[in-house]
């Protein structure tokens, strides 16, 4: 592939393109160093600044990342999450092809919040099991899921095995299906301790989702809070137009 100056398409989108063609044809593979921008503007014939444009909206984008010092590099693929139908953690590793695990990082008996507590649709103060975990896609941190969770005989569940896929054990051993869940997604600076387990640096961008979700007798049983890392995720969802809009 070539640049053209007398195309219409920005030279610096042509930039892209090509840079865009090398990764996906696995001719630069993640964690490979990119040649310098003086090298690319020498190569391609163009200006550095134009260089500088076309790295820096691939850095925008999660394909690139740049260390200080170093230089530019290509990053590993995001973990995409789509956002229209309901599925599990371990659900969403399988999709990907990679591996999900899961450590406990506390579990405990506690009383409900007020906000909780509404959430879960259970007096305030009511009992409720903790559980958080921190995620891991192919072993590595990717995120950490603070669920709250409430249905009858919800003690039990303290004495399980929480490393593996929490809803297929809700399924299997207590008969509750996931079937419904409301979500909200907030852009968020990691909070120091959780950037710890995460192993990313403190106030690193990642991404708030809180749910509640529904057993498939329409009643609340998880109000969980997900803190997952920015550089990890994309989230995807699918639009089609709302009937009568042109
Ligand atoms: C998802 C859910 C989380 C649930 C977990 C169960 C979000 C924001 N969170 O990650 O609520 O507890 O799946 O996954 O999507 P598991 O069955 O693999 O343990």
């Amino acid at each position: 592939m070539s640049i053209s100056k007398n195309h219409p398409v920005p030279i610096y989108y042509q930039l892209e393109q090509e840079i865009r063609h090398r990764i996906e044809m696995g001719e630069w593979k993640p964690g490979d160093l990119l040649p310098s921008e003086r090298e690319l503007a020498e190569r391609y014939q163009i200006s550095r600044m134009t260089v500088r444009q076309a790295l820096a909206n691939l850095v925008n984008d999660g394909l690139l990342y740049r260390e200080r010092g170093r230089g530019t590099f290509v990053a590993r693929p995001k973990i995409h999450k789509r956002l229209s139908s309901l599925t599990s953690f371990t659900e969403d590793m399988r999709a990907r092809g990679k591996l999900a695990g899961a450590e406990v990082l506390q579990l405990k008996l506690e009383p409900a919040s007020p906000a909780v507590a509404r959430d879960l649709a259970v007096p305030a103060g009511q009992p409720i099991v903790l559980v958080e975990r921190l995620r891991l896609a192919d072993r590595e941190p990717v995120g950490i899921e603070r669920s709250h969770l409430s249905f009858a005989g919800c003690e039990a569940i303290m004495r399980e095995d929480l490393t593996g896929s929490l809803y297929r054990l809700l399924k299997e051993k207590y008969g509750i299906i996931p079937t419904h869940a409301e979500e909200r997604i907030e852009a968020g600076l990691c909070p120091a301790r959780e950037a710890q387990w995460l192993g990313i640096h403190r106030s690193a961008p990642v991404l708030l989702i809180t749910r509640v979700t529904y057993s498939q007798e329409g009643l609340p049983f998880e109000y969980v809070e997900s803190v997952y890392r920015a550089d990890r995720y994309t989230l995807h969802v699918s639009l089609t137009t709302a009937p009568g809009i042109s």
